[in-house]
């Protein structure tokens, strides 16, 4: 049986949520970006000020809906109305940014349940102009309770999205296996 998988892109502002979706998506993604007045957050010159939002078909007929989160985090009330009947977030982290966990923790923990449920994974972007390198990831993560595979990506390749994607699934994949265990055993 085809079924639907509602997945959400998150991170701060200029992690490149908006980049990813538009690189994997079968048909142009939608997207509402408006003049950044935020600048303090970030330099950029556009922003998304409601949701990206894009459609993959995957062989076999199943679909991914792919949502991006607006960046900013006084949005973080549409995290939490978004994280209803999804089934994982891809976090992405700009690497390049003065203080990239800094940023991170400012939205991460709006999807700790969802993540706890489902699925997390996170990828992190402009990894060699950085300090900070994927273990050092991978540590913050454990530390804050979060169980998640990090990858090194570039959401402009395309395969690098997909690979985010896979992760994602496999893990949605293995908690339902994990889960129906349980169950046949009550
Ligand atoms: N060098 C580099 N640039 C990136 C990467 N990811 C995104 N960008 C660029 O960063 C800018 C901001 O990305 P955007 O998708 O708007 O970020 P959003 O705010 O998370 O939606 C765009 O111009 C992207 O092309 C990356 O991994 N490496
Ligand atoms: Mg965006």
């Amino acid at each position: 049986m085809s079924r639907e998988y509602k997945l959400l892109f998150a991170g701060p502002m200029g992690a490149g949520k908006t980049t990813a979706i538009a690189a994997i998506s079968d048909s142009a993604p939608i997207s509402t970006e408006a003049r950044n007045t935020d600048i303090a957050q970030h330099s950029k010159a556009q922003t998304t000020v409601g949701f990206d939002y894009g459609e993959v078909a995957l062989e076999g007929g199943d679909r991914l809906r792919l949502y991006g989160m607006p960046g900013q985090s006084r949005f973080d009330f549409i995290w939490k109305v978004a994280s209803a009947g999804a089934l994982g977030v891809v976090m992405l982290a700009d690497n390049s940014r003065p203080d990239p966990l800094a940023d991170l923790s400012a939205c991460i923990d709006a999807f700790t349940e969802l993540a706890a449920a489902h699925a997390m994974v996170v990828g992190v972007g402009r990894g060699g102009e950085g300090r900070l390198g994927i273990d050092d990831y991978g540590e913050w993560l454990a530390a804050r309770g979060h169980v998640a595979p990090v990858f090194s990506v570039d959401v402009r390749r395309r395969d690098d999205v997909l690979l985010l994607i896979d992760a994602l699934l496999n893990q949605i994949e293995t908690r339902e296996l994990l889960a129906g265990t349980t169950e046949s055993r009550a």
